[in-house]
């Protein structure tokens, strides 16, 4: 009986396993309860047993997100100025017909690299991305989009010392007997990490944070190294000259399994403990400390985050990082090496087989550069899918420059009325991973799980490889043989693999798969790293190549008089990137330290203005002795109505890239901060 209708017959509840596909290395296994096909619960289960039952409060809320005021409900076609947001509902028919027909006259007059694909993360199901989109793309001879927002510095560092190795599994961390959180903020970014780090503290292991601020897990961590942003490079170096120095490189492992060692020692070299204390703001002994422990210390772990690699340095400094647990000799333990990320641990082919078309490329970090340069042929038409780029792209003023082009017809297929979906002229509605099959792989948990059309679908909203597949069709670009289903498009991708009856049988049994050596695999005892030759790469010529000034050379911090404080942008708990912030309509305010904000005459609560040359940020401002004095924070994946001016972090972050990769430096912002009247 339903208690709050007297009479009325009881609701029918019926639950359903799937798992989580979005951006975070955690891929949780998900129990969905259903109340006549709408979402009305969502749970952690075991199956993929680095959940443990429990779930972040994003996703456990996800029914706010998929039945709120803000869900784009029909295709719409824009009725009002660009960024008004102004819109009327046309059928499905209407709104591809008009697309097609813009495409089509575009190829005509500039060719097909006058559009230009636009997507990251959004879901990060295998299926939402590098699937039909690509095809279809391909197919016009689209710009090709350089997907590099993030993870570019981090994937390029990792591919070119290991190879793209598993790293140490997350669950193994309960053996290590240290801990190194490397600019990594788990409490937020992937929170099934906590609770091992707790237990392995119980068994005695030791804990060191590097991070500019005290991250909650620092508190009672035994050493806290708040270094600089942007300066983890003179740090790692340090470490490795000083285990050099001190007899504590692994010479014996180093000389079987390592290239470059001597390179890479003489590239340290210079980094004593003092020079290294100047660059990183780090005390030097503090920085001998953590080397000391971090010799002395077996198993030892690093789990190495994004913080690092967004900025001017990024490529060299994860480099650098990755380079520890070979020169000391880490691996080979369980518990023992380093964690970055883990998703090219799976041999999985692609889901579409077209050749890539020699068009020309574009980096996504220079979004509005692009935009606004006129290049030849300029982009004439852009088509937004799984991504933000208003709220999560380099120069954001820039973006909206480009957004606002009279001419520029913009397409843009999101789930709900983002601030860049405000800007379209055509507008898409796109299911969730609840409402479409998809398949989700960790980037930390080392599996592959199937996600299924738990709900029924909202509105109109469609998935990815329906759409692009339709626009295929429309074009005659549909050829015999195309995978179109989400579960020919899964097949097309798991059938490349050699373990491809296994993986099948796998997730067809059991919703769940693992990687060859299983899901906690030891590197260099499971495996040696996938590199040609199988070792370690400590100074690849490849990247050496690729850096400006060589792998490992410094570039010091851009701070000026004028802009003297550093603006990092940080990762929320309540937000996933930009996604469910129209949930969160509250002001959020620029935090900064208590020596920073006297002189400024800032209090709590004080209404203040956050600028630089390229933007403009007013909001409130609140004091937090967690940061490190000269740092200021507003979190990443802000919407316009979260500041006074509409405007936020991504205003202030330059469109300049990291040394490897061609990476977004967002944590190069470098700000003035003062009250506003
Ligand atoms: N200031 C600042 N900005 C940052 C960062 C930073 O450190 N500082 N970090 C960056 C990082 S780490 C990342 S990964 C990027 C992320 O940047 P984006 O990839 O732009 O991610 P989101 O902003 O979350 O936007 C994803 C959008 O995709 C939509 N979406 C989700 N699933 C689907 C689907 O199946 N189909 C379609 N069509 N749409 C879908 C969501 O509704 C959402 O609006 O942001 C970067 N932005
Ligand atoms: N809830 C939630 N979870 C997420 C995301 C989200 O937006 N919300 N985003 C997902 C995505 S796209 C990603 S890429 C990952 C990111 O996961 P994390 O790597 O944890 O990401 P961030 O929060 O960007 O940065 C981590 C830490 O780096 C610090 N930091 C900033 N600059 C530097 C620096 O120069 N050096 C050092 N050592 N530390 C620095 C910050 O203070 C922060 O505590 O998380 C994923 N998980
Ligand atoms: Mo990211």
């Amino acid at each position: 009986m339903n208690p709050s209708i007297p009479g009325a017959a009881p609701a029918l509840l019926t639950t359903r396993e799937t798992a989580c596909p979005l951006d975070c290395p955690d891929a949780c296994s998900l129990e969905v309860t259903l109340e006549e096909g709408r979402v009305a619960r969502v749970d952690g289960t075991h199956r993929n047993s680095l959940t443990a039952g429990f779930i972040c409060a994003k996703v456990r809320n996800i029914a706010d997100h998929l039945y709120c005021p803000e869900r784009l409900l029909h295709p719409a076609v824009r009725t009002g100025a660009k960024g008004e947001g102004r819109f009327a509902p046309v059928t499905w028919d209407e709104a591809l017909d008009r697309i097609v027909a813009r495409i089509d006259e575009t190829r005509r007059r500039h060719g097909g690299e006058a559009i230009l694909p636009y997507c990251y993360g959004g879901s990060n199901g295998l299926l939402t991305h590098d699937a039909i989109d690509t095809r279809f793309f391909r197919r016009i001879g689209a710009s090709r989009l350089l997907r590099t927002l993030c993870a570019a510095a981090t994937g390029r560092a990792a591919q070119g010392l290991y190879g793209r190795m598993a790293g140490v599994a997350l669950e193994d961390y309960v053996d290590a007997g240290l801990i190194v959180l490397w600019g990594v903020n788990p409490s937020a970014s992937g929170i099934h990490l906590v609770p091992i780090i707790r237990e392995a503290r119980k068994r005695g292991a030791r804990l060191v944070v590097v991070d500019p601020r005290r991250i909650p897990l620092a508190r009672g961590a035994d050493l806290h190294l708040a270094v600089r942003p942007g300066a983890d490079l003179p740090l790692a170096l340090a470490v490795v000259r000083w285990l050099f120095a001190n007899g504590a490189a692994d010479e014996r492992f180093l000389a079987a399994h390592a290239t470059g060692v001597d390179e890479m020692r003489r590239r340290a070299e210079p980094w004593t403990p003092a020079r290294a204390a100047e660059a990183t703001g780090v005390a030097a002994g503090e920085i001998e400390r953590f080397a000391r422990l971090y010799a002395e210390t077996r198993p030892a772990v690093v789990r190495c985050g994004w913080g690092p690699e967004r900025n001017r340095n990024g490529g060299s400094a994860i480099a650098a990082i990755l380079a520890l647990p070979a020169v000391a000799g880490k691996f080979g333990v369980r518990g023992g090496g380093y964690t970055m990320s883990n998703s090219k641990v799976w041999d999985l082919g692609t889901a579409v087989a077209d050749p890539e078309p020699p068009t020309r490329a574009i980096n996504m970090n220079l979004l509005g550069e692009e935009l606004l340069r006129r290049s030849d042929p300029p982009i004439e038409v852009l088509f937004v899918y799984d991504a933000n780029p208003l709220a999560s792209t380099p120069n954001q003023e820039r973006v909206r420059a480009g957004l606002s082009r009279e001419d520029l017809f913009t397409v843009v297929f999101d789930q709900v009325m983002t601030d860049t979906a405000r800007f379209a002229d055509v507008l898409l509605p796109a299911t969730t991973f609840l409402e479409h099959q998809d398949l989700a792989r960790g980037y930390g948990a080392m599996v592959l799980q199937e996600v299924r059309p738990v709900a029924a679908r909202v509105g109109e909203a469609r998935p990815n490889h329906e759409v692009f597949a339709d626009l295929c069709r429309r074009m005659a670009l549909s050829r015999p043989g195309d995978a179109e289903t989400a579960a020919a498009l899964a097949e097309a991708m798991i059938s490349a693999s050699p373990r491809a009856a296994a993986i099948r049988a796998s997730l067809s049994e059991a919703g769940i798969a693992f990687p060859p050596a299983g899901p906690r695999p030891i590197p260099f005892v499971d495996f040696p790293p996938p590199t040609p030759d199988g070792k370690v790469h400590l100074a690849p010529a490849d990247l050496d190549a690729e850096t400006p000034e060589g792998l490992y050379h410094f570039r010091p911090d851009p701070a000026t008089a004028e802009f003297p404080l550093a603006l990092i942008s940080p990762a929320t708990e309540r937000t996933i990137s930009s996604t469910l912030g129209q949930l969160h309509r509250k002001l959020v305010p620029v935090e900064i330290h208590p020596d920073d904000a006297a002189p400024r005459g800032i209090r709590n609560g004080d209404v203040v203005r956050v600028f630089n040359r390229v933007g403009d940020v007013r909001c409130p401002a609140r004091i937090n002795e967690d940061l490190r004095p000269g740092v200021a924070l507003l979190p990443k994946g802000l919407w316009s109505h979260n500041t006074m001016s509409g405007t936020t972090a991504t205003a202030l972050a330059p469109d300049s890239l990291t040394d490897l990769g061609g990476g977004a430096c967002f944590n190069d912002a470098r700000v003035q901060i003062e009250q506003a009247e």
